[in-house]
C-alpha cells in the first residue's frame, strides 16, 4: 500500500522549488549563475523521490538537500595558521604570505590583523610590495608602528618582485620568522597586475598565498575569486566587511566555485576583528535566511 502513503515529487514541483532556491539565493548575493547551478545539482538529486502524500513539504525538502549539498561541497575550516608558522620554524625556514585581492579589499588591514594576532609569539616583518599607490608604502608603516611589528620600507617605483625579495633577504638575515607581504590590487600604469603578482610568486615562493576579498561585493566575488585563482592561485581566503549589513552569499562564490576555504572574517576596522570562519555557522545562517 505504498502507494497511499507516498508519490513521487513531481517535475513541475521541482522546477517551481529550484525556482525560489535561485531567487533566494540570488537575493543573499549568490552569483546567478552559481545559484542556477546549485539549483540544477538539487534537482537531478531529488527527481523522481518518493515523499509522503501527507505531511512532506517540498519547500522543506528541498532546504535540507541543499544544506546536505553544501556540506559535502563546502570542507570545513580546519586551517591553522600557527601550524604552518611552526612547521616552517622547525625547518629552519621563513614563513613567507602573500595577500592579493583587488583594491581596497582589505589586503592591508588583513594583514595588519594577522600581524596582531601572531607577533607576541614570532618576530613578523611586514612589507609593501605595492610600490604604485599613493599612501600605500605609508599606510602600512603607520599600522606596523601602531603595532611593534617590524617592517621594510620600500620605495616608489621600484619593482614590486625585488621588494618581495629584499625583504625575505632582510628577515633571513635578522632571524625574523614571518613574512607578511602586502601586493597591490590595481596598477596605475598600463603594466599587467596580474603578471605583476606571479613575478611577486616566483621570487617570492610563498608557502601561504591568501586571497582577501570584499564580501559587500557581491556577485563580483565570483569573478575575481576566479581571476586570481586561475592568474595567480592561492591557497585560502579572507573576507572582510561582514560586521556590515552583508547577506553572505559571496562567501559561497569562493567556497564553491574555487574550492578554497575562506579561513578568516574581518569583522571591524580594529586589529582584533578577525574572527576563524566556521562552516556549519555559515550554512546555518544562510539557509536560515531562504
Ligand atoms: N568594516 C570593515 N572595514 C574594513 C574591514 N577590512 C578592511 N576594512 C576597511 O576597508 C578599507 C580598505 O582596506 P585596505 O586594507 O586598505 O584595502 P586594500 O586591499 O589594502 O586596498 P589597496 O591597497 O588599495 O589595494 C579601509 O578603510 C579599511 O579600514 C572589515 O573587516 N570591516
Ligand atoms: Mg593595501
Amino acid at each position: 500500500m505504498e502507494s497511499i502513503k507516498y508519490r513521487e515529487l513531481s517535475k513541475e514541483e521541482l522546477e517551481k522549488g529550484a525556482e525560489r532556491l535561485i531567487l533566494e539565493l540570488v537575493r543573499n548575493d549568490v552569483a546567478y549563475e552559481l545559484a542556477e547551478e546549485i539549483a540544477e545539482r538539487i534537482k537531478e538529486v531529488l527527481l523522481g523521490r518518493k515523499i509522503k502524500r501527507i505531511g512532506d513539504n517540498v519547500e522543506e525538502l528541498i532546504k535540507s538537500e541543499i544544506q546536505k549539498f553544501l556540506k559535502e561541497e563546502i570542507p570545513e575550516n580546519s586551517f591553522e595558521l600557527e601550524e604552518g608558522i611552526r612547521e616552517a620554524v622547525n625547518e629552519g625556514k621563513l614563513y613567507k604570505v602573500m595577500f592579493i585581492g583587488v583594491n581596497g579589499s582589505g589586503k592591508t588591514t588583513t594583514i595588519a590583523k594577522i600581524a596582531y594576532k601572531i607577533r607576541e609569539k614570532y618576530p613578523v616583518l611586514m612589507v609593501c610590495s605595492d610600490t604604485y599607490r599613493a599612501g600605500a608604502i605609508e599606510q602600512l608603516i603607520k599600522l606596523a608602528e601602531r603595532l611593534k611589528v617590524r617592517y621594510l620600507k620600500s620605495e616608489y617605483g621600484a619593482d614590486p618582485a625585488a621588494v618581495a625579495y629584499d625583504a625575505v633577504k632582510h628577515a633571513e638575515s635578522r632571524g625574523i620568522k614571518v613574512v607578511l607581504v602586502d601586493t597591490a590590487g590595481r596598477m596605475q600604469t598600463d603594466r599587467n597586475l596580474m603578471e605583476e603578482l606571479r613575478k611577486i610568486k616566483r621570487v617570492l615562493e610563498p608557502q601561504l598565498t591568501i586571497f582577501v576579498f570584499d564580501a559587500l561585493a557581491g556577485n563580483d566575488a565570483l569573478r575575481q575569486a576566479r581571476d586570481f585563482m586561475g592568474e595567480v592561485g592561492f591557497d585560502v581566503a579572507v573576507a572582510t566587511r561582514i560586521d556590515a549589513d552583508t547577506k553572505g552569499g559571496a562567501l559561497l562564490s569562493v567556497l564553491y566555485s574555487v574550492k578554497r576555504p575562506v579561513v578568516y572574517l574581518g569583522v571591524g576596522t580594529e586589529m582584533g576583528a578577525l574572527i576563524e570562519f566556521n562552516r556549519d555557522k555559515y550554512l546555518g545562517e544562510l539557509l536560515g535566511r531562504i
